[in-house]
């Protein structure tokens, strides 16, 4: 058993004892854990002060003042510690050397979507044919979408491009074949425009989309003829698929246009063979086309006995599908990065 005297020697050096053991130490965790062996619950300062009971009663207050004197000198180190050890970080941080020569990390840049890219180079074959680039507004007029183009309300053919109606006069545009009409309303003949853009149907399945992209063409002039009009297909399929494939056109019913056809191409992937992308045909239909009906010339004010013209409007999807193998058309749309990396 200790003296009170002995007592207050022992509790004095758990001070340098703590400083010699703390001292070598680098980071907060190591000084924290010497801290509770000195400090805490069954830490050198409590087990001394298990001897407190046996002291006579008068001098305990003395060995208490010398126990709380250690604490606070412990407490007082730990601090210092950690200064220490902030400092020194501190330090290194500045010491380390920064070389502001080395050439900066490339940033990851985004690029044009698959369907731009595809609309922008289709666009770019037919402007070396002469064409130039028309607009037309999505949310259009009835008369425009449909009335001038030869499709009155009653007409059967309406059920044909399932329409979303903005008023009974308003819709969202369901072809971009009304750009035509708002073209030969403001411009006199000769005419070669196209006009890509966005379309809306009430339509839902992997190769339609209630939002999809057309692109329209247009050619008005004296001596244009169905010729003509194949063979302005039939270049551009050879140069946007930068192969050596042939058109079909399958004689169908638009009513703005008088012969009316289907228009299909060899199959860009299989060649014509036949594959899953053509259904084993070898042909995929990509759009509409025909001359343009007399009817039409009338309602915008063309002279149908001199001008003759072609029209056509392809899908832009379906032609980004036959270059890529795109085989669900919801992939545009989604937002994906890991499908738009790709392109
Ligand atoms: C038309 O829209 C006519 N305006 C085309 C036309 C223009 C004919 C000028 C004559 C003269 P059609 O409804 O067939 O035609 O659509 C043309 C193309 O758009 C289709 O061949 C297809 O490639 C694409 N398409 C049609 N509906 C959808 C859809 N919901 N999703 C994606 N693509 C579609």
């Amino acid at each position: 058993m200790s003296t009170t005297p002995e007592l207050i020697a022992k509790l004095e050096k758990l001070g340098d004892e703590f400083l010699a053991q703390a001292q070598p130490l680098a980071d907060e965790q190591s000084i924290r854990a010497a801290q509770a062996q000195f400090l805490g619950k069954k830490g050198k300062v409590s087990e001394l002060m298990k001897e407190l009971g046996k002291l006579p009663p008068a001098e305990r207050p003395q060995v208490g003042a010398a126990a709380n004197k250690v604490k606070e000198k412990i407490e007082q180190l730990v601090e210092a510690c950690l200064v220490r050890i902030a400092n020194a970080a501190k330090q290194q941080d500045l010491a380390r050397k920064v070389d502001i020569t080395l050439p900066a990390r490339p940033v990851g840049g985004g690029h044009l979507h698959l369907l731009t890219q595809v609309r922008q180079e289709a666009v770019a074959v037919f402007a070396e044919l002469g064409f130039v680039v028309a607009e037309g507004p999505q949310i259009e007029t009835d008369w425009h979408t449909f009335e001038a183009l030869a499709i009155p309300k009653d007409h059967p053919a309406r059920d044909m491009q399932d329409t979303f109606y903005v008023s009974e006069e308003i819709v969202l545009r369901t072809h971009t074949s009304p750009v035509q009409v708002r073209t030969m309303l403001t411009q006199p003949p000769p005419i070669r425009i196209v006009a890509p853009g966005h379309v809306y149907r009430r339509d839902d399945d992997p190769t339609h989309s209630p939002m999809f992209t057309q692109l329209e063409g247009l050619a008005v002039d004296t001596d244009i003829s169905f010729s003509d009009l194949k063979g302005t297909l039939l270049h551009f399929v050879k140069r946007f698929f930068q192969k050596d494939l042939g058109i079909r056109l399958r004689p169908s019913y638009f009513p703005f246009v008088e012969p009316g056809a289907e228009v299909d191409m060899q199959c860009s992937f299989c060649g014509g063979s036949g594959c899953r992308i053509c259904k084993q045909t070898g042909w995929v239909e990509i759009g509409g086309a025909g001359m343009v009906d007399p009817d039409v010339f009338k309602n915008v004010g063309i002279d149908s006995e001199r001008f003759t013209g072609f029209a056509f409007g392809m899908g832009i999807e379906r032609m980004a599908m036959l270059r890529h193998g795109v085989n669900d058309i919801k992939f545009y749309y989604e937002g994906d990065v890991r499908f738009l990396e790709q392109f």
